[in-house]
């Protein structure tokens, strides 16, 4: 069987301000997740519209379509161009499961959830002839998935080629997080078997990794015995984690440190605690945000912080606020984004009931968008102090000073090196993402990272053992 997989662009993919930098940082891990079920014999390729111009003038028997929020429209126009060619077109992901409906009218088949469970049945169907028109995940497991299919993936397109995660989900509900609608109908967290993930890890080329986990550290017991196998392995690695897990788990932490984390992104969403309870995002209620941002710089962890704006406490100072807030507290690198309502999420119906939502324009739920009606600011407000955050936090003066709140010489050069080299030269990074020389970026990365490296000093941070495979490990260590 013939199997093309996409990954449709974004629909600003075709804009001038496309900006490479941000869709070329991870490939398609989903996909290739998938890839992994179907038989040696089968010809299957993956084609991501972010990093290659796709064509669609071959004859695959099967098409397998994940499909976004942003980029729906451009999955629906593909599904029907290759249906209308006589392929077999089925479509999965986010927006689909948050969506069917609208879904079904573009595919033979759709698929609602995670689709370990679902897409090998569907397989089976297919060659039976006996396909379904719709699957729903409800056996969530990671037991046993086959290796995927790295194979597939052109790594030198990518400046993230070693991305992976190890769990689905987060044990966390935020009203305006995808996770809970993706995930009903069965488990909302659950990990890969520690020797699965270290296997994965260890089949991984290079230094660098990055952790695509919604919450790396949602298991502490998981996340722990993680870290103790990677202790050794060498890596340098940066992930997404809580304020919670950070303040409470230090442990946990430190073993992270000494395997290699050098960045975390952290969501604080707002500095306004009267928002967090209406996004019944609780376990950031009452933290201490600075002291969790204090004990990761003391580790050397670099904090990528991300901020959401428009929440219905925010009236128009909750930017320069926000800003200044990160600024004093040293964070490295901040992602902001605009409240958007994601259909099915406890947030979205929220608005909706309060008729609230201004359209329903997919393209446009962003993030960098206004797509309701803010209760505290105008809707050109909430864009314009959008922008103007990203404005104010990169600037030059901004970034001296974030890492002036660092102690000492090294972690301030880090600081300027890593929230420069990430938005003040953007441009370079284009030019070699276009000019497809964009792992060669790479080593500086690493560099970078390097230099949070407190091995030589930390006193919880000393020499393990290496990682040694399942396989390695079933033959005694040389002596
Ligand atoms: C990496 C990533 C990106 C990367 C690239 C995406 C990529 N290469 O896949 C980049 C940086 C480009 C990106 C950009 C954006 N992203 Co993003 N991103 C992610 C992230 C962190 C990881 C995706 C991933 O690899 N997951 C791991 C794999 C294994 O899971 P998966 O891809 O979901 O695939 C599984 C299932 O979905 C299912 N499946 C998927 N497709 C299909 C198809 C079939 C046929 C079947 C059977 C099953 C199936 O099976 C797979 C295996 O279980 C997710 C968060 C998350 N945890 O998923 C957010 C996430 C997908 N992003 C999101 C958003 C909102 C965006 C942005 C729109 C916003 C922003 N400001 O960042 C932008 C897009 C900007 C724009 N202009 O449009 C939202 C999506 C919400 C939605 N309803 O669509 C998420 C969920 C983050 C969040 N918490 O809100 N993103
Ligand atoms: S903590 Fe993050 S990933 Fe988990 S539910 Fe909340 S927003 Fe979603």
């Amino acid at each position: 069987m013939r199997v093309k997989m996409i990954l449709p662009a974004l629909t600003e993919a075709t804009s001038p301000f496309f900006r490479p930098i941000k869709y070329s940082l991870f490939p398609p891990l989903g996909l290739a997740t998938l890839a992994a079920y179907l038989p040696e014999d089968d010809q299957v390729s993956i084609h991501d519209e972010h990093v290659e111009k796709v064509r669609f003038d071959d004859e695959p028997d099967l098409v397998v379509i994940q499909v976004y929020i942003t980029s729906a429209r451009r999955s629906y126009q593909i599904a029907d161009t290759y249906r209308a060619r006589g392929a077999y077109v089925v479509l999965g992901g986010l927006h689909v499961t948050s969506l069917p409906d609208e879904a079904m009218q573009h595919a033979d088949t759709i698929f609602l959830g995670p689709g370990e469970d679902t897409w090998p049945q569907f397989l089976t169907d297919l060659r039976a002839g006996v396909p379904l028109r719709r699957y729903e995940s409800t056996h969530r497991s990671l037991f046993g998935v086959p290796p995927i299919r790295r194979d597939l993936i052109k790594r030198h397109r990518y400046l993230v080629p070693n991305s992976i995660v190890v769990s689905r989900g987060c044990p966390h509900v935020c009203d305006f997080c995808y996770k809970v609608a993706f995930f009903k109908g069965g488990k909302q967290f659950y990990t890969q078997t520690v020797d699965g993930a270290l296997a994965e890890i260890d089949r991984l080329p290079g230094r660098h990794l990055y952790f695509l986990d919604d919450h790396l550290f949602g298991s502490p017991p998981f996340a722990e015995a993680l870290f103790d196998g990677m202790r050794g392995m060498g890596r340098l690695w940066q992930a997404a984690g809580t304020v919670k897990a950070v303040l409470e788990q230090p442990r946990v932490l430190e073993k992270a440190v000494a395997s290699g984390l050098r960045s975390l992104f952290v969501g604080f969403e707002t500095v306004n605690s009267a928002n967090l309870s209406e996004q019944r995002k609780y376990q950031n209620i009452g933290r201490d945000y600075a002291a969790a941002i204090r004990r990761l710089h003391d580790l050397g962890v670099m904090v990528n912080g991300s901020f959401v704006f428009g929440m219905d406490q925010d009236g128009p100072d909750v930017f320069d606020r926000t800003v200044e807030w990160a600024i004093e507290n040293g964070i490295e690198t901040a992602t902001f984004h605009i409240l958007t309502p994601y259909p099915d999420t406890a947030l979205y119906e929220r608005i909706k009931s309060a008729e609230r939502l201004l359209h329903s324009d997919w393209d446009l739920y962003d993030t960098r968008h206004v797509v309701f009606k803010p209760a505290r600011l105008t809707p050109a407000e909430l864009e314009a102090g959008y922008w103007s955050a990203y404005r104010e936090f990169y600037r030059w003066g901004s970034i001296f000073r974030g890492a002036s709140a660092k102690p000492g010489l090294k972690p301030r050069l880090r600081h300027i090196a890593y929230a420069g080299g990430w938005k003040k030269f953007e441009p370079i990074w284009d030019l070699a993402i276009r000019s497809r020389q964009v792992l060669h970026a790479l080593p500086v990365l690493e560099l970078i990272l390097a230099a949070g490296d407190r091995r030589a000093s930390g006193p919880t941070v000393t020499a393990a053992e290496p990682y040694r495979t399942p396989a390695a490990r079933a033959t005694p260590p040389p002596r």
